[in-house]
């Protein structure tokens, strides 16, 4: 029998897997939560709609006026458009204001945003961008409160809370992720292993000999730490392990399940950006059926990729969002370029936060082979589908005669890899198939021995794009 996983004010109490109609799940954990987890924190994630609203209008002027007053791109860029701040009268005037983009970031590096005096700035973090010059984010104080304040909501939404022992392998330093996840940790008042990504079978040796209830880290990360932990001989399902907190890279439910399978965990899906704050601008509750959005801090809409027009309620597009209590660094209209669509109607465990769907990919990671559009999250999905795989995979692009050429290399099971070589080409030829099922287009697959392709410590890169070497 499981505990009853979440208990909040509007008494609305949800099973841990049992919350959400829509969800099927052949996978159940066998460690689910079992405490009540409210914590005071929490109480803005129960507020009527309406008053959520009112509270949202009002911050909005607030940040429009101050990024106005304080920041010369928005000030511009409002004049551009005939804008006032006091034009802003009602939410869906939001609509009005022209959009934020990464490269707005890149062209006022590094600090051409920021709307506090550096003498009020107490924390800069900046992305990991793999190209150019990365972009850089700032925090008053006050922004790293919230900032905590989102993260404890977040774990107190997993079920987490005083007492709990929280492994925190996401990257400490300029990334967010590791800050982030410690700083609300800490608020909660939890126990926090300040542990970072990396050296794996350290990582195993402190979950099992601290007794570690819950771990953060990407889930792509986690997943390695838990094949490895089977190779030590590591059962994690038999560890007092109960929550993971994953996020930071786009992942499937076929990939939850696996983890969730492995580990005896439930695993939740946390999202957020630098630009916006960090970690914690979105988490999943236990009915693990969509990401309650922090609304009274981040303004979510969903607008058409292309156009830039705003989308209703259920429709895909990208997610835009906007800070509503920043004062460092104040961010209207950020296309995030995150594909999602905000779900309608109230969830079973009571929050009147709107939730989004899952991230499933980027607008900007779409991949153009032969005319065809690819997404590698498409390719992921297919693999899963294939028994004898594992989820760890990686394109390949090359560029031959002028066209491109897509390879997936596959990781096999050990079992499958040691099967006679008629079994291997049987394998061979199902991925095959089933990657072209999804993306309509016939691809080469290489199907490679397990652990052939390299770990990833935080997120995992998929793609390997050598079209444009020489
Ligand atoms: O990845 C912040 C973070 C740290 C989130 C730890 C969750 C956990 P950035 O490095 O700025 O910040 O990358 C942000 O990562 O725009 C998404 O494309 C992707 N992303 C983040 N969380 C998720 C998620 C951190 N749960 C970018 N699902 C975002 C899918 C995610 N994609």
């Amino acid at each position: 029998m499981r505990g009853r996983a979440d208990a909040g004010p509007a008494g609305a109490c949800v099973d841990s897997h049992g919350g959400s109609p829509q969800r099927e799940r052949s996978m159940i954990p066998a460690k689910t939560i079992s405490r009540a987890a409210f914590h005071p924190m929490s109480a803005p994630d129960f507020v009527p709609a309406e008053l959520l609203r009112e509270l949202q209008l009002s911050r909005l002027r607030g940040v429009v006026t101050r990024a106005w007053e304080r920041v010369p791109l928005y000030r511009s860029r409002m004049d551009e458009h005939h804008l006032r701040p006091d034009d802003v009268r009602s939410l869906d005037d939001i609509a009005r204001l022209p959009f934020t983009v990464k490269a707005d970031l890149r062209d006022t590096y590094p600090f051409g945003l920021f709307a506090s005096p550096m003498e009020e700035i107490v924390r800069l973090h900046a992305s990991s961008g793999t190209t150019g010059k990365p972009i850089v984010v700032a925090y008053t104080q006050q922004d790293l409160d919230v900032w905590t304040s989102v993260m404890v909501r977040s774990f107190a939404i997993c079920g987490l809370h005083h007492g709990d022992i929280i492994q925190n392998a996401y990257g400490y330093g300029l990334f967010t992720g590791g800050l982030g996840a410690h700083y609300g940790a800490e608020g909660l008042g939890a126990t926090v292993i300040p542990i970072s990504g990396g050296n794996t079978d350290r990582q195993i040796m402190v979950m099992r000999d601290f007794g570690v209830t819950a771990v953060c880290c990407t889930p792509s990360y986690f997943l390695h730490m838990a094949e490895r932990a089977a190779q030590l001989g590591v059962d994690l399902r038999a560890l007092p392990l109960r929550v993971g907190v994953f996020g930071a890279e786009p992942w499937t439910g076929a990939m939850r399940s696996r983890i969730e399978s492995l580990s005896g965990i439930q695993a939740f899906d946390i999202y957020g950006l630098s630009e916006i704050i960090g970690p914690g601008v979105a988490i999943e509750c236990p009915c693990q059926d969509g990401l309650h959005i922090f609304e009274d801090h981040f303004y979510p809409e969903i607008v058409d990729p292309d156009t830039g027009a705003v989308l209703g309620e259920g429709a895909e597009g990208e997610l835009v969002l906007t800070t509503l209590s920043k004062q460092a660094m104040p961010i209207i209209r950020y296309r995030t370029r995150d594909i999602t669509a905000l779900m309608s109607g109230a969830c079973p465990c009571g929050r009147s936060l709107r939730r989004m769907k899952r991230i499933s990919r980027r607008s900007d990671d779409m991949l153009i082979i032969r005319g065809v559009n690819v997404f590698p999250s498409q390719v992921e999905s297919a693999l899963l589908d294939v028994e004898g795989t594992l989820p760890h995979y990686q394109i390949i692009l090359t560029r031959a005669y002028g066209l491109d050429q897509m390879e997936v290399q596959v990781e096999v099971t050990s079992e499958t890899f040691s099967d006679k070589i008629g079994a291997l080409e049987q394998l061979h030829d199902t991925i095959a198939d089933a990657v072209e099922h999804v993306l309509g287009l016939r691809v080469e697959v290489t199907l490679v021995e397990p652990r052939a392709i390299q770990r990833s410590e935080g997120k995992a890169k998929r793609v390997i794009d050598r079209r444009l070497q020489p």
